[in-house]
């Protein structure tokens, strides 16, 4: 019994001692344990009588209990201890200064879509869309260009197989868009996309570059609501002082076909170098679209007419933004980009 008194004075010594709580384990371990010393003191119990086998089982349980409830005070202690550092070592100072956050933008050539998509959507236009590898059934054939038309060379193409290309202009999309209204006006919509053509890359082309295509079908459709249509869209673009005009020009799928031209930034049309002295420069090529393809589209051409355009958005935005080379959009150079940094 002396040396169970023994076992609990240094069981407690050594919990009062404890650091942490994994140190506390290994006293509970030590002491509690299946192969510790009361356990191993208690194997005397069965020489004795009954008399002092009550007396030395009382006292082994009450050292278990003095042992276990030291062990649980000292565990509250500890662990409130390791909170305490815990919450000291995280500690958040809400006085400094944050780490910069530098948001992304999107590019001059998405901004400008952006914006000329918002002004055809405000005139009640709905966003077509085609697929940039496209069938020469549709670049081509449904645009009033069978093959060997000399107009095809006006556009030098990606073939990927013969009956295969890059799309070179979204015209397609209005051919698509036409089988799926069979037949039925109106048609308003616009499609922006990629394009891909064989052409010599300098300041003002690149053999890939954007358009966004115009095309509405509906009865009583007239040349003045082309040109109603995109003077409204040059002053929203250019600004109320800007004025267009329209060139006479040939599309194999208008009749009549013109080039529109914006009277040029610089000059307001008086004439000067950026617009080679003509005080107009050019932005997109339109028409009414040709009978032919409004047939092939399902179009029944007595009863419908239309319209269609198809602008280059870098173009535009060279002119609206005074950019000197159109490579300067596919150069990835992050400084360019952040000179339009406009909120959205
Ligand atoms: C066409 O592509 C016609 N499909 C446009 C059209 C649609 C006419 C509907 C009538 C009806 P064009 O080849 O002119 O036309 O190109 C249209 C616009 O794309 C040009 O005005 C110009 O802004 C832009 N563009 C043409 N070639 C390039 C190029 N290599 N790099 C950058 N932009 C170009």
């Amino acid at each position: 019994m002396a040396e169970l008194h023994e076992i609990a004075k240094q069981a407690l010594t050594e919990i009062e001692n404890a650091k942490s709580l994994r140190e506390l384990n290994d006293v509970r371990i030590k002491y509690l344990g299946k192969k510790g010393p009361i356990q191993e003191a208690m194997k005397i119990m069965k020489d004795l009588d009954e008399e002092g086998r009550k007396a030395f089982g009382k006292l082994a349980n009450d050292t278990k209990n003095a042992i276990t409830e030291a062990l649980e005070a000292k565990e509250r202690v500890l662990q409130e201890e390791e909170l305490k550092r815990k919450l000291e070592a995280e500690k958040i100072d809400v006085t400094l200064p944050s780490r910069k956050q530098t948001l992304g933008i999107a590019h001059l050539t998405q901004q400008v879509i952006m914006e000329i998509e918002d002004i055809f959507l405000g005139m009640g236009y709905t966003i077509a869309e085609g697929p940039e590898v496209e069938s020469d059934y549709f670049n081509f054939e449904m645009l009033n260009l069978p093959k060997g038309h000399p107009a095809r060379d006006m556009q030098d193409s990606f073939y990927i197989t013969e009956e295969l290309l890059l799309r070179t202009h979204t015209s397609p999309v209005q051919a698509r868009t036409m089988l799926k209204y069979q037949g039925q006006g109106p048609v308003k919509i616009i499609c922006p996309g990629k394009v891909y053509r064989r052409d010599d890359d300098d300041a003002t082309h690149s053999h890939q570059f954007l358009q966004i295509e115009g095309l509405v079908i509906d009865e009583k459709i007239t040349m003045s609501d082309l040109k109603g249509t995109l003077a409204y869209f040059a002053k929203k673009m250019f600004g109320e002082e800007r004025e267009i005009r329209f060139r006479p020009s040939f599309f194999p799928f208008t009749e009549p076909s013109v080039e529109v031209d914006v009277t040029c930034a610089k000059c307001l049309g008086k004439g000067c170098p950026m617009c080679k002295h003509t005080g107009y420069i050019e932005i997109l090529g339109a028409g009414m679209v040709h009978p032919n393809v409004l047939r092939m589209g399902g179009f029944d051409p007595e009863k419908y007419q239309g319209f269609a355009f198809g602008m280059g958005p870098e173009r535009i935005a060279i002119l609206k933004y005074g950019i000197d080379d159109i490579r300067q959009f596919y150069t990835n150079d992050l400084r360019f980009n952040h000179q339009f940094n406009r909120m959205l």
